[in-house]
């Protein structure tokens, strides 16, 4: 199989799994990017169940100064953001921890080239206009390929605007 068509592949797995985890009807977002981006100046997040053995540190790196939002296992915590001019792209990173030691992994939203791996690090899907769900693995892209990974079910969060 060509590197396109397996990419275009993934991309259509990606797209189901995705639909299947978030219940969401609706299309992926957006540019192909993979970068999130403000739909509204206030905006909170909120965690979503996941399920990673490791632990995820979530933070908001972009606009700074950085944000520690919650880890991937905090189900259910809301954090308000720095209010934003519409449109600006939000960088959010996952610090990537086997239990309490630091694995030194980070992986941020966007285009693959902010990796160390060169992968896609997030998938997104827009719930509603305003609402963005993120969706990160935390695998390291030599391990990819393995069982289902990668699934991007490790740390999962939603933007929205603030009610
Ligand atoms: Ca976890
Ligand atoms: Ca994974």
């Amino acid at each position: 199989m060509s590197t396109k068509k397996l990419t275009l592949s993934l991309a259509v797995l990606l797209t189901a799994a995705l639909f299947a985890f978030s219940g969401s009807s609706t299309a992926l977002a957006k540019d192909g990017s993979g970068k999130v981006r403000a739909t509204a100046a206030n905006l909170e997040v909120e965690i979503l169940e996941s399920n990673s053995s490791f632990i995820n540190h979530i933070y908001l790196v972009s606009p700074g100064p950085e944000l520690f939002i919650g880890t991937d296992d905090d189900w259910g915590t809301v954090v308000a953001l720095p209010a934003v001019a519409p449109n600006t792209e939000l960088i959010f990173e996952i610090r990537v921890f086997d239990g309490t030691v630091d694995t030194g992994m980070r992986w941020q939203s966007g285009p693959p080239a902010r990796n160390v791996d060169h992968k896609f690090h997030v998938v997104l899907g827009m719930l509603s206009g305003e609402e963005i769900q993120v969706n990160f693995e935390d695998i390291h892209g030599d391990g990819w390929g393995v069982e289902d990974e990668p699934n991007y079910v490790d740390a999962v969060f939603v933007v929205r605007p603030v009610p």
